[in-house]
């Protein structure tokens, strides 16, 4: 196992439910990324323009604007963050998710036999104020719309599922960074309900279990917390989009069938067998045969 993280770090992570690594990404791995996103963005512009649902590709915007103008000329209804993941897949979120240095801190926490699960997202929280708060959650109730109706048992609360949440861009309260509550993962999983936007709300009152922690980060930085980690995204009061990642990890053993059937992952690190690696190609034709390529 490797020994990345520290005996503290990895008792901190159990008694709080997340730790913040700092500055450990190379930010050149961002730019590559940001050129598949742009990609993704101009699709988006040729479509919506070709459907005559914008009156310009905004071309001469930046990549911190130009989705908000796109979309926000497209869409008739409140201007909502949203994410992506079909839409950006490819080799360069395959390369992010094996850095040696992200996997190394997942293999302190998991053990050594990793699935990178398919449910990675490239987050855009609009520049919106109030519009763009992603509310209080932990990341197993929305597994659990998803569960096997067969199965007696909540998956997403046996199994290990660790999200490594990475900002694109600097962090802060005026944009949108994350908040957590230390402890909450040991309250287990709890009822929620869907509010308007279709998210999920807790029935209880989370923030009464702890003090709420701001987690601002600057880029290179990465968080990672379990999928019983209450957290959320203030709102963004900034002019620019908050661009974020999260990719997700399990050990391989998990009984999340179910859901690597819905979002096909790959095997990015064993100990164990290591000839069971999967590639990117092996990786992109799971994919495209469920249709997410
Ligand atoms: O990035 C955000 O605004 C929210 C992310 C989140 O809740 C998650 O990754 O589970």
């Amino acid at each position: 196992m490797s020994n990345l993280l520290t005996i503290e770090q990895r008792q901190a992570f159990e008694e709080q439910g997340y730790l913040l690594v700092q500055g450990i990404l190379d930010e050149q791995v961002f730019d590559s990324l940001r050129h598949v996103i742009a990609s993704a963005i101009n699709d988006r512009a040729e479509l919506l323009y070709n459907e005559g649902k914008i009156s310009s590709l905004y071309e001469d915007l930046s990549f911190y604007h130009r989705l908000t103008q796109i979309l926000r000329e497209s869409q008739k209804g409140p201007l909502l963050g949203w994410n992506w993941n079909k839409e950006v897949f490819s080799r360069e979120i395959y390369e992010l998710a094996i850095q040696p240095v992200i996997l190394d801190i997942v293999a302190s926490l998991i053990g050594p036999e990793i699935t990178v699960n398919g449910d990675y997202w490239v987050r855009f929280k609009m520049p919106t104020g109030g519009q763009s708060v992603f509310p209080w959650h932990q990341d197993s109730i929305y597994y659990n719309g998803n569960a096997d109706p067969n199965q007696q048992v909540t998956l997403s609360e046996q199994s290990q599922i660790l999200t490594i949440w990475i900002p694109m861009v600097d962090v802060d309260e005026q944009n949108g960074c994350l908040q957590v509550i230390p402890g909450s993962h040991k309250q287990g999983l709890r009822p929620s309900h869907h509010d308007e936007n279709g998210r999920m709300v807790p029935v209880e009152d989370v923030e009464s279990w702890g003090k709420v922690e701001n987690v601002s980060m600057s880029v290179g930085d990465i968080f990672v917390f379990g999928n019983l980690t209450f957290h959320r995204s203030l709102e963004n009061n900034s002019e620019d989009i908050r661009w974020s990642i999260d990719l997700r990890y399990s050990p391989t053993d998990s009984p999340l069938e179910w859901f690597h059937e819905k979002w096909p992952g790959f095997i990015a690190r064993s100990q164990r067998r290591p000839e069971t690696i999967e590639s990117w190609e092996i990786w992109r034709k799971k994919r495209t045969l469920s249709n997410l390529a």
